[in-house]
Parts: C-alpha cells; structure tokens; sequence
C-alpha cells in the first residue's frame, strides 16, 4: 500500500540552489510526488509545526530558520515512503549523516540542514495538513509504476 509522506525544502535548500538535485532523488528513487509548491513559513505556522520543540534551546533560532526565505513544501507517495524519506534524509546534524545521504552530501552543520522529513505517519498527515488543503494533493499514475515492484 502506497503510504505518504511530508517534506519540506528549507530555506538553505532554496538559497543555495538545491531544489532540483534533492527532489530529483526522491523521483528517481521512485517516490511521487502528489503537491508540491513554494511557500514562506509565518511565525504562527512554523510554531504550530515545530510545536513538538518549544521551549528547546534551539527553538527560537529554528524559528528564525524557518522564515528566512521560501521554502519548498511537498508530499510524496510510495511504498514504506515514511521510512525510505527519513533514511535518504540521513542523521539530523548534517556533521554525523552519512555519505550519500541528502545532508550528508548536502549540508555541513545542525542548524542548517536543508531538508525535513515527517517522522511517523501521523506527524505526515498533520503536516500535510498544515502546509495543503485536500485538494492540492493529486491523485495519478506514473508510467514506471508498474516496474517499481513485483
Ligand atoms: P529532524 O529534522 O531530523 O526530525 P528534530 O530533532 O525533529 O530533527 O529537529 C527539528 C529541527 O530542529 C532539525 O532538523 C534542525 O533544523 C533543528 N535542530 C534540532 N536540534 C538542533 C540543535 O541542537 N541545534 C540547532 N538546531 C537543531
Ligand atoms: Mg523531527
């Protein structure tokens, strides 16, 4: 059963010109993707998605993190897609992710490492919530379904 999942490009990734090599791996591993738009994250909305670390040191400059620029908000479709997009995330300081990873080839520190990925199924269905309304997720066919599996 196809299972999704929720990224988000954070505003580095914008800056420095990754939006194309990270969602070309989640593409060509196969994964679909079913929204996708460039937003900026308000105060209220990136409080409400990180809720999970207020009151944490780092909270306060991950809020300026997140709105400083347009970041890229997209929900992605496959088999076990929770799992395979945290692991092609690799390890949350970008310093211990390994190689081949998207911060371990892409990002150098913990502050700034390019990418979020929803951790369980239902961290997935309330950020997709948060950032699309059902209708901006779109349902269809990708002509290499048929060869992803058995
Ligand atoms: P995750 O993004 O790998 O799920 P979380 O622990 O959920 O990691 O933290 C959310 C985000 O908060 C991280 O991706 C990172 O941007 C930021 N963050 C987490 N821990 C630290 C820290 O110790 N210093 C600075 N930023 C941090
Ligand atoms: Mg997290």
């Amino acid at each position: 059963m196809a299972e999704r999942t929720f990224v988000l490009l954070k505003p580095d990734a914008v800056q420095r010109g990754l939006i194309g090599e990270i969602v070309s791996r989640f593409e060509r591993r196969g994964l679909k993707v079913t929204a996708l738009k460039l937003v900026r994250v308000s105060r209220s909305l990136g409080e409400t998605y990180y809720a999970e670390h207020k009151g944490k040191s780092f909270f306060e400059p991950l809020m300026a993190y997140i709105a400083a620029g347009p970041v890229v908000a997209m929900v992605l479709e496959g088999e076990g897609a929770v799992a395979v997009v945290r692991k092609m995330i690799g390890k949350t300081n970008s310093a211990d992710a390994d190689p081949g990873t998207i911060r371990g080839d892409l990002a150098l520190t913990i502050g700034r490492n390019v990418i979020h990925g929803s951790d369980s199924a239902d961290s997935a269905k309330r950020e997709v919530a948060l950032f699309f309304r059902p209708d901006e997720l779109l349902s269809y066919a990708r002509i290499d379904e048929t060869w992803l599996r058995e």
